[in-house]
């Protein structure tokens, strides 16, 4: 289990001052201008080291993402653009960075536009996030008030400017390169990759799109050294991590951890349990709503990090846990889930537009018990028709939630199935 004195996140529950003056007193902004001063090749080099992986969902490496930002750039700028539009459902991790620990941010982004060639930086913000916007814009105020920001940022040698910009409700507009677009002022619909947005990002210059998380984290790797980091966790899944859990656990929570812990461990230290007890615990979802969901059974020996959770056919995602004890409708928690991911695909690609509506039409009957048993290997098939075939990742989340529950509760739903038409039959025996 962490120490205290291990922790990057020094104010997470916000119960300490927030201002430049209290994360100054914690520890931030310490030696910041040395750090610029080793160099852009030092710093990615340290940060490969780390083995920091991408807090967004995907775990792509953060040092080997800024290693791919080119040197020579023919004279078009380049840009950090931070996606903090935080949408995923069950995901409330970076919110908390951003309202309670705004400097880890914005430290985190100068160092790393530095390290990628880039004085400008956006940080994309989930519109719904009104206090969160409000306390990183004093935040960023602060900063220029004391010239951490703007002309020589810091003492660095190195210009800077940070700019906070709204979303306005599109969950798609997570997806990096719909977040590009939105951010250019046009409809949120991703683009096809390659060419990523290293190669061409924001308005077709070199740009670098990362997660608040990865972000806040750079300048304590930085400050503490890439092998302190990677001491946490195992190789390949290294350091400590902000995870959460909703749901039926007795104290929701959000908390940085070292990674690859066992879930139930996190459950029962931070979560205070399961409502009920362990033995009432039915299904978790590991990391967002897109993340296939575990049955209990597979709960009691699961690691929370990515390897653990990708051979096991799920994925850590953002790591915020939903929790599902033996009350839950599991069908209808991943109907819902269908339903969501219909509504926010953003339409351009045939198999996720019109996949993600024959998915929910799908799960519309099976929750209901209306449907028949050949349908859910039908439904499996569909779920593959969109899987792997789409422009963005929202095909492929919208798939996995239903190809865990049918992998994992498949008795459940034809339980459901068969009671229903034994009541359907007795009714019409009945007339
Ligand atoms: C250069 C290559 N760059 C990959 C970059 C790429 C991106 C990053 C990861 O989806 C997942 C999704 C959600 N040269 C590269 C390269 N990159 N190959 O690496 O890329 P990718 O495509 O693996 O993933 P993604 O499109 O970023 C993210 C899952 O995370 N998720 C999280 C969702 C949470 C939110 C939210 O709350 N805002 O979106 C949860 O599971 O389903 O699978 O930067 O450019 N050869
Ligand atoms: Fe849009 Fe869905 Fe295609 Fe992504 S997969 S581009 S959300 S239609």
């Amino acid at each position: 289990m962490l120490k205290d004195q291990d922790r990057i996140f020094t104010n997470i529950y916000g119960m300490k001052d927030r201002s430049l003056a209290g994360a100054k007193a914690r520890g931030h902004w310490d030696g910041t201008a040395k750090i610029i001063k080793n160099g852009r090749d030092w710093i990615i080099d340290q940060m490969k080291a780390s083995g920091l992986r991408g807090r967004g969902g995907a775990g792509f490496p953060t040092g080997l993402k800024w290693s791919f930002m080119p040197k020579e750039t023919d004279g078009r700028p380049a840009y950090l653009v931070i996606n903090a539009d935080e949408s995923e459902p069950g995901t409330c991790k970076d919110r908390e960075i951003m309202r309670h620990d705004p400097h880890t941010l914005i430290e985190g982004a100068l160092i790393a536009s530095f390290a990628i060639g880039a004085n400008n930086a956006y940080i994309y913000i989930r519109g719904e996030f009104i206090r969160e916007r409000e306390a990183l814009q004093a935040a960023i105020d602060e900063c220029y008030a004391d010239g951490l920001l703007g002309k020589n940022a810091c003492k660095s040698g190195w210009d800077f400017d940070l700019y906070l910009h709204h979303g306005a409700g599109a969950y798609i507009c997570g997806e990096e390169t719909a977040l590009l677009e939105s951010l250019e002022g046009k409809k949120g619909m991703p683009r096809m990759k390659p060419p990523f947005p290293a190669g061409a990002g924001l308005y077709g210059c070199p740009t670098t799109v990362n997660n608040v998380e990865s972000i806040a984290v750079a300048p304590t790797i930085l400050r503490r050294g890439p092998e302190w980091f990677s001491s946490f966790g195992r190789p390949n899944n290294a350091g400590t991590k902000l995870f959460a859990m909703s749901g039926h656990v007795n104290t929701p929570c959000v908390f940085e951890e070292e990674m690859s812990l066992p879930m139930r461990e996190l459950i029962e230290k931070h979560g205070g349990g399961i409502r009920g007890g362990w033995d009432n615990l039915k299904a978790i979802i590991p990391g967002g709503a897109s993340c296939p969901v575990l049955p209990k059974e597979m709960c009691e020996d699961a690691i929370m990090d990515f390897d653990w959770m990708r051979e096991n056919r799920s994925s850590m995602g953002t790591a915020c846990m939903i929790v599902m004890d033996n009350d839950t409708d599991v069908i209808k928690a991943i109907w819902r889930l269908s339903k969501f991911f219909k509504h926010e695909s953003c339409g351009q690609c045939t198999p996720c537009r019109e996949g993600t509506g024959w998915m929910a039409r799908v799960m519309d009957r099976l929750v209901r018990g209306e449907a028949e048993i050949e349908e859910i290997d039908m439904l499996f098939d569909v779920t593959k028709q969109v899987e792997g075939h789409t422009i963005c990742a929202l095909g492929d989340a919208a798939a996995w939630p239903i190809q865990g529950l049918i992998r994992h509760f498949r008795e459940e739903i034809e339980d459901r199935i068969k009671a229903n038409k034994t009541g359907r039959m007795g009714a019409m025996a009945a007339e």
